[in-house]
């Protein structure tokens, strides 16, 4: 029997809303009680996660002194050194308090643009104080229902305005943040503005400092848009912008379900797990999600569990895919190359075009060529299923 005992080398983390959230939907009040930080620190590194992540106000209630925050961050700060539980990622809650209820960075008001530029800077000291690398930006809010209202693309300039100004902020303190920029197609908003990755990483390319940009994708958000997470992923690290990533899980086209890991999309989930172990992504494994809401503190543990043990199941399954001698042959004849057109390897020459446009293809012959992808997919069923 494998082992799936999570260790800090796998960079499991969870947010201080994720198993500390209590259960309140649209629809009802809570159903368990809250958490306090340094229980939730405790529980982490009982279920065996590496590290937790939090917004400003998951610690420090939004109306503290500065006497009661430096009392709540020394508390936590050693029950962290007191378990050995890291904080790699800080974000900013800009979107519960009713000042932002037309958003933060783009809205429409100057001064609640400014009031979100100054608790983000305070809300970046707060992180750096703990350790963290990662700086998340979830624009939660940044978006509308009534587009009478505000103009997208200054909505857009506002946005690429206030982020240029952080990147400075970090650097003038020495930091040393990665920004990653979170994208959601909707919830809370009826439409955010930079719905998908793709949409993000277009955006990132006309920052003031593009290589210290990069994103946080996230699960349920692309599934919600109905989208391939794994393509989106793929795209991100490609660019060279996978700096952190979400995990949770969620069906597509349905409201914002942010469910344990691996309990709904489970052949998306196995592809992505095996794209980030073959790539080599060495950044935190960020579980953004919450238990049932039907569940009380000891299932909230058992979800825990569940994120970690399904990442590590998947990851068990993708190794067994890549050793698999038959699917390895397969991947083998489907990705033959006799090198006949290595020629186009180095891009465009002269000699290159003439080359190409002298050559005479069997295109009846492509076409014609089997492609074993219903066997592939079976066998990956197999493996997935554990019949293999
Ligand atoms: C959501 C988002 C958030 C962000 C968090 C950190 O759908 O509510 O995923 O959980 O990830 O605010 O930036
Ligand atoms: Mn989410
Ligand atoms: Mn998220």
């Amino acid at each position: 029997m494998a082992d799936y005992t999570p260790k800090p080398e796998h960079k499991f983390t969870f947010g201080l809303w994720t198993v500390g959230n209590i259960g309140r939907d649209p629809f009802g009040e809570p159903t368990r009680d809250p958490i306090s930080p340094v229980d939730i620190v405790r529980m982490l590194a009982e279920v065996g996660a590496w590290g937790v992540n939090l917004h400003d106000n998951d610690l420090v209630p939004i109306d503290a002194t500065a006497a009661e925050r430096d009392q709540i961050v020394a508390d936590f700060k050693w029950a962290m050194d007191e378990t050995g539980i890291v904080c790699p990622m800080a974000t900013t809650n800009l979107f519960a308090d009713p000042a932002f209820k037309d958003g933060a960075f783009t809205s429409n008001d100057p001064a609640v643009r400014a009031y979100a530029l100054q608790k983000t800077m305070r809300s970046m000291d707060l992180g750096a104080e703990l350790g963290a690398k990662i700086y998340v930006f979830w624009g939660g809010r940044e978006g509308a229902e009534c587009d009478s209202a505000k103009n997208p693309a200054e909505g857009v300039k506002r946005f690429r305005e206030a982020i240029n100004f952080l990147c400075e902020y970090s650097k003038d303190n020495d930091y040393g943040y990665r920004f990653a920029l979170e994208p959601k197609p909707n919830e809370p908003r009826s439409d955010i503005y930079f719905p998908t990755v793709g949409s993000m990483l277009g955006f990132i390319a006309t920052l003031d400092d593009s290589e210290m940009v990069g994103v946080n994708p996230e699960v349920a958000h692309e599934h919600m848009a109905g989208l391939n997470f794994l393509h989106a992923v793929a795209q991100a690290w490609e660019a060279g912008k996978l700096f952190h990533i979400d995990l949770n899980d969620q069906m597509f086209g349905r409201y914002d379900q942010d469910f344990r890991f691996g309990s709904m999309m489970i052949k998306q989930n196995f592809h992505l797990v095996r794209f980030l172990e073959d790539v080599g992504y060495d950044g935190s494994r960020h579980f953004d999600a919450h238990a049932y809401r039907s569940s009380q503190y000891e299932d909230v543990v058992e979800f825990a569990h569940g994120c970690m043990r399904s990442y590590l199941v998947f990851k068990e399954k993708a190794a067994q895919f890549n050793a698999d001698g038959e699917i390895q042959e397969l991947l083998a004849e489907i990705n033959a190359d006799d090198g006949r057109y290595a020629y186009l390897n180095s891009g465009y020459s002269r000699a290159a075009a003439d080359q190409l446009k002298a050559t005479e293809f069997d295109r009846a012959g492509m076409g014609a060529r089997n492609l074993p992808y219903e066997r592939l997919d079976q066998l990956t069923f197999d493996v997935l299923l554990g019949v293999r």
